[in-house]
């Protein structure tokens, strides 16, 4: 029988939600290997990439042959089959809800609004080499503001993390997303004490996984500084 592959994951660790299965694999001592897809050239668009997923996006997991796309999946799979401690996505079906109720919200909310600050800032900025639309970043930073409402009063309450007293998924790919316009410099969690409390949380439970998966975001946002 031929032996069994490491699963392997394709990120570019400037993309939220690969940080999010880096750092799950990381924190968790998961055996895998990473092959590095470079957006800024392209790599996604390969034929070898497209084949493996058409929307050439990233992430991408390949296990043992088992293909699968999307960061939610990805992660909840990971968990499930690689038997990581259960909190990650609980077996106990109003807790795991709970996660899914959470990361279902999560794109078309935090991803949706965060991404968009980052995309105002730092990528249209960077690409046309223009003054940043003051004008839409305000519109993207007050419907993030109403997302941060949510977050701290319907999914945060009184809880430690956004899904119950221990970490999840959920908090993987929501902290990657909060984290993401500090490319530009922006902490979007600056106003926000229960948040910053929630993201130090995050930060201890998975120790140094989340500085080696920020490592390259922390360059965009001290390249920008040091060109001020
Ligand atoms: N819903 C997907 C989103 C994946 C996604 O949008 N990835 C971006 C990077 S954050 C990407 O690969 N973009 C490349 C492109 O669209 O050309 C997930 O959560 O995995």
């Amino acid at each position: 029988m031929a032996p069994r592959r490491l699963v392997e994951v394709y990120l570019d660790l400037l993309s939220q939600p690969c940080r999010a299965v880096h750092i799950l694999l990381n924190c968790t001592k998961t055996p895998h290997t990473v092959r590095t897809v470079a957006l800024r050239k392209g790599e996604n668009r390969t034929p070898d990439f497209t084949k493996l997923n058409p929307m050439q996006k990233v992430p991408v997991m390949v296990d043992n042959g088992f293909v699968l796309t999307e960061s939610d999946a990805i992660l909840k799979y990971l968990a499930i089959k690689y038997d990581m401690p259960e909190h990650w996505y609980p077996h106990q079906p109003e807790r795991r809800a709970k996660v899914d109720e959470y990361t279902a919200w999560h794109h078309t909310n935090t991803r949706l609004h965060a991404a968009k600050v980052f995309m105002l800032e730092v990528l249209l900025s960077a690409q046309s080499g223009s003054q940043v639309d003051e004008a839409r970043l305000n519109r993207a930073l007050s419907q993030l503001d109403d997302t941060l409402d949510k977050l701290e009063s319907m999914f945060l309450r009184r809880q430690p993390f956004l899904c119950g007293d221990d970490i999840t998924v959920a908090d993987l790919l929501a902290v990657c997303e909060l984290m993401q316009p500090l490319g530009g410099g922006r902490d979007v969690l600056q106003q926000r004490p229960q948040l910053q409390r929630w993201r130090s949380r995050v930060q201890s439970a998975v120790g140094e996984s989340f500085d080696q998966a920020h490592a390259v975001l922390y360059a965009v946002r001290d390249r920008r500084k040091a060109k001020l």
